[in-house]
């Protein structure tokens, strides 16, 4: 029996989450659209299956399959960033992260990694998380007058504070981060070096953002992100960290691999050693920066002065309004952002300075910088306009007719 007959309320709000990811346009700079044979890998018989283990080791019979599957996987992988060992299984970039850090380090011992608040991410050390919690983390953050990271700062503390592991990869980070740089710094102190791709890694692959598989020990990313496969993680070291990631993987801190979203990886890696994939990833780079220069412009203050790669930030205090204000009026208009943090931050991260944009979905659906030029527009008339609702009413419209011209992939 399908769904719908099985469960009309799933199915309805399903439906309706599909028709706002066709009618909304989405700038959450870490959203996407997956394929629709991404998302049938993902909704097939293989999320049936224990495969507790590593292909040919498994701790279950029938995996001959599943095997084939993995086995798929990785070795797309190995070619899609030219990584020596991959590690397919982890559920969510989180427990990639974990994984390396349980995998080489001791309770306590020392991460230097960046501030959340700089455009880190909750599991390069938050207090509230896991990471902050069993480590002794030294945040760095972006200089105040460039707004970048600032390397010779970064060396200085690597030498101050000795760490066992650096974290280079950010969330919300509009600038090329320079991995030789990072490995050079990680040599001087005797530092291993981690590099956390999650939000660049189509980028990476299209060779439009520099390489970290050859200066980092470990690479690790999602996969639904700008690759725009499923919701998961990956984890990419060096053959001599293998067996000790596999290991922390599975068992240490994951059961049954999620088989399904596994397959949909191989198919996403697949996807992604195309020629059109690269194209994509080159438009992501041109609309952001489109968008960025529209929006200074337009007089807005952009993090940094702009954008390397598909995102950038906000700063909205010279306007007066919260970044949470802003999330939720735009919402209104049709245009979904996040509210972000800023560095130097003020405000608490429920409300914010900033809003972050991105630009992989709308690219997904064929949007160039035309379009970003309408957005901008757009995203002006609803932040100068915040007590008009005409005017919010008609960007709504605009949007609307927008997102009319440019479908999603499963129409
Ligand atoms: N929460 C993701 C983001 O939005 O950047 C990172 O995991």
């Amino acid at each position: 029996m399908p769904l719908k007959t099985i469960d009309p309320e799933i199915y309805e709000i399903m439906k309706r989450e599909t028709e706002r990811q066709r009618n909304k346009l989405n700038l959450i700079a870490s959203e996407n659209y997956a394929s629709r044979a991404v998302l049938q890998a993902m909704g097939s018989v293989m999320t049936n299956k224990y495969a507790e283990g590593y292909p040919g080791k498994r701790y279950y019979g029938g995996c001959e399959f599943v095997d084939e599957a993995e086995n798929l996987a990785i070795e797309r992988a190995k070619n899609l960033f030219g990584a020596e060992h991959v590690n397919v299984q982890p559920h969510s970039g989180s427990q990639a992260n974990m994984a390396v850090y349980l995998a080489v380090l001791k309770c306590g011992d020392t991460i230097m990694s960046m501030d959340l608040s700089h455009g880190g991410h909750l599991s390069h050390g938050s207090p509230v998380n896991f990471s902050g919690k069993l480590f002794n983390i030294i945040p760095y953050g972006v200089s105040m007058e460039t707004k970048t990271i600032d390397y010779d700062s970064l060396m200085e503390l690597a030498k101050k504070h000795k760490p066992r592991l650096i974290v280079s990869g950010a969330s919300a980070y509009p600038r090329e981060i320079d991995f030789s740089r990072f490995r050079e710094i990680a040599d001087e102190v005797d530092a291993l070096l981690l590099a956390d791709i999650a939000h660049i890694a189509g980028l990476v692959v299209a060779k439009i953002h520099s390489d970290p598989v050859q200066y980092a020990d470990f690479v690790t990313s999602t996969t639904h992100k700008t690759l725009r496969g499923p919701r998961g993680g990956m984890i990419m070291c060096r053959s001599e960290y293998a067996k000790e990631i596999d290991r922390t993987v599975f068992p240490g801190i994951q059961g049954g691999p999620l088989m399904h979203v596994i397959a949909a990886k191989a198919v996403a890696f697949k996807e992604a050693m195309s020629r059109e994939f690269n194209d994509y990833q080159k438009q992501i780079v041109v609309n952001a920066k489109k968008m960025a220069s529209e929006l200074i412009s337009r007089g807005y203050e952009i993090v940094s002065g702009g954008t390397d790669n598909h995102l950038m930030l906000v700063d909205l205090t010279p306007l007066g309004i919260t970044g949470k204000d802003a999330e939720a009026k735009l919402g209104e208009a049709g245009i979904i952002v996040n509210k972000n943090t800023i560095p130097f931050e003020t405000r608490s991260p429920f409300i914010t300075s900033g809003i972050r944009i991105g630009t992989p979905a709308a690219t997904t659906r064929g949007m160039k910088a035309k379009e970003m030029v309408v957005i901008a527009s757009a995203i002006d008339e609803t932040l100068r306009n915040m007590e008009d609702a005409e005017k919010i009413k008609e960007v709504k419209r605009t949007i609307l007719e927008l997102c009319g011209q440019f479908s999603i992939p499963y129409e």
